[in-house]
């Protein structure tokens, strides 16, 4: 099923034109609009007239989040601001938010592909939409708002939070498919277990979780838990927000990007360069169809691959794989590199421990320490002490042996880690880096 597909299924030399044509236009649109831009690409000794054809991209430099933040609020903006019809913003760790705006066509853009992403995750005019992605400055809430109402399904706009009320409504209404972090569903399983409702008895059919990175133990979790099909997917602010890319249902087997308007790029980190088809590395999106603020080679920093191979659903837009997390989200401990989801999957995969941890970082002397607290199942907490030494052993043991760290393991009651309505936080640094 598609929803677009005529445009799902362009074929790749006709996508590729189609690109090529969109690149020059927003290149044109950059340099004329954006001093920012016309500074930059001078600096480059590029042109737009310069870029003749796809490859000619990688003549052109990169746009960071620091150039978005020098930027603040609207400097970035490539149109007048009275055509600037919605501002979102992400609220990021330090200083200041990173600003987005979208022109009245940004936002029926941003409409279609997530209506695109709804029915490559499975869902359709007719379903009950509970869309628990937090509405206001995040992204989320507001962009699977109208793509769901583009789908012409039937939107229940409850946001984030107030957990007991949540279930009370999907319980009654009739919620089909559910839209929040993955962070945020297992916490809902959880509330639902203690209010004894089933989520089996639920009419739950699709899951689409995103906002976070989650490991595919992570989704087996939830799919059991909530006896849905859970979908990845993806986006950001500066890009557009969700449904930048998503997985598609017939074979949740990396995550379709809408590259008629987004050209993505995998580099090395490091040196910039580009890396080859299946390679991992550092996403960078061109966005080729904004008016707002369209963003040229961005680094995002999330980490993947990208795969131009044939799906079976038959879109023809080329896949990510699974993020496995932020190139800043990466914890380097005493010089090995790791990412909080390679920790989740080996946590999930445990019996006896529950899906949620914390990661806490310290330097104590000279060296890293990494501890993993993680919740226990409520049995087994009320055991022998012994069986709770003998579990924290395993999990250190399988860290050390499949990631090479090493690690202590905090085992704590159930409960007692922060749950989140939103994007979940799983580290603590406490180094003074
Ligand atoms: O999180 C947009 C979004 C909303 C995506 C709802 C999906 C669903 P930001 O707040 O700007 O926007 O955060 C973007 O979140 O650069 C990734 O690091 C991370 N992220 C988003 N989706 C995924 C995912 C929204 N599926 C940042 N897997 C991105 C892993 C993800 N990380």
């Amino acid at each position: 099923m598609f929803y677009n597909e005529e445009f799902e299924t362009l074929p790749r030399p006709a996508l590729e034109a189609l690109q090529l044509k969109r690149l020059q236009s927003v290149l044109e649109r950059v340099y004329a609009n954006v001093p920012f831009y016309k500074a930059l690409f001078e600096r480059y000794g590029v042109r737009p007239a310069d870029i003749q054809g796809l490859d000619d991209l990688q003549r052109l430099p990169f746009t960071t989040k620091q150039d978005m933040r020098d930027s603040y609020p609207y400097g970035l903006f490539a149109a007048p601001m009275d055509e600037i019809v919605r501002i979102h913003a992400s609220s990021g760790t330090t200083g200041k938010p990173t600003v987005v705006g979208y022109t009245h066509r940004d936002i029926e853009t941003w409409s279609e592909l997530m209506a695109r992403s709804f029915v490559a995750a499975g869902a359709h005019k007719g379903d009950i939409i509970h869309n628990a992605y937090g509405y206001g400055l995040f992204t989320g809430g507001l962009g699977a708002h109208y793509g769901a109402e583009r789908l012409g399904a039937s939107v229940i706009p409850i946001s984030g939070g107030n957990t007991k009320r949540q279930i009370m409504i999907m319980q009654d209404f009739g919620s089909t498919v559910l839209t929040c972090t993955p962070s945020y569903s297992l916490f809902m399983a959880e509330e639902a277990k203690a209010e004894g409702v089933d989520f089996k008895k639920l009419k739950l059919r699709v899951g689409i979780f995103g906002a976070e990175p989650w490991s595919e133990a992570m989704r087996g979790e939830i799919e059991a838990k909530l006896n849905l099909a859970a979908i990845d997917i993806y986006g950001l602010s500066e890009i557009m927000g969700p449904g930048v890319a998503i997985e598609c249902i017939e074979a949740k087997q990396g995550l379709h990007i809408w590259e008629d308007h987004f050209i993505p790029e995998i580099i090395n980190p490091q040196t910039g360069q580009r890396l080859a088809e299946g390679e991992r590395g550092e996403l960078v999106i061109t966005t080729i169809t904004k008016q707002g603020i369209p963003l040229i080679r961005y680094r995002t920093r999330d980490i993947t691959s990208l795969t131009y191979e044939p799906c079976i659903c038959g879109r023809s837009h080329a896949r990510i794989t699974r993020m496995s997390g932020r190139s800043d989200d990466m914890l380097i401990i005493r010089g090995v590199n790791v990412f909080p989801s390679q920790i989740e999957a080996i946590l999930v995969g445990i019996e006896g421990v529950e899906p949620h941890y914390l990661l806490v970082v310290d330097r104590i002397g000279n060296l890293d320490t990494l501890e993993v607290q993680v919740e226990v199942d409520e049995r087994l907490f009320s055991d022998e002490v012994k069986v709770l030494q003998r579990l924290a052993k395993q999990i250190e043991k399988e860290i050390k042996d499949m990631l090479g760290v090493t690690c202590s393991a905090k085992l704590v009651e159930p409960k007692t880690i922060q749950r989140s309505e939103g994007k979940a936080k799983r580290v603590i640094d406490n180094r003074k880096l």
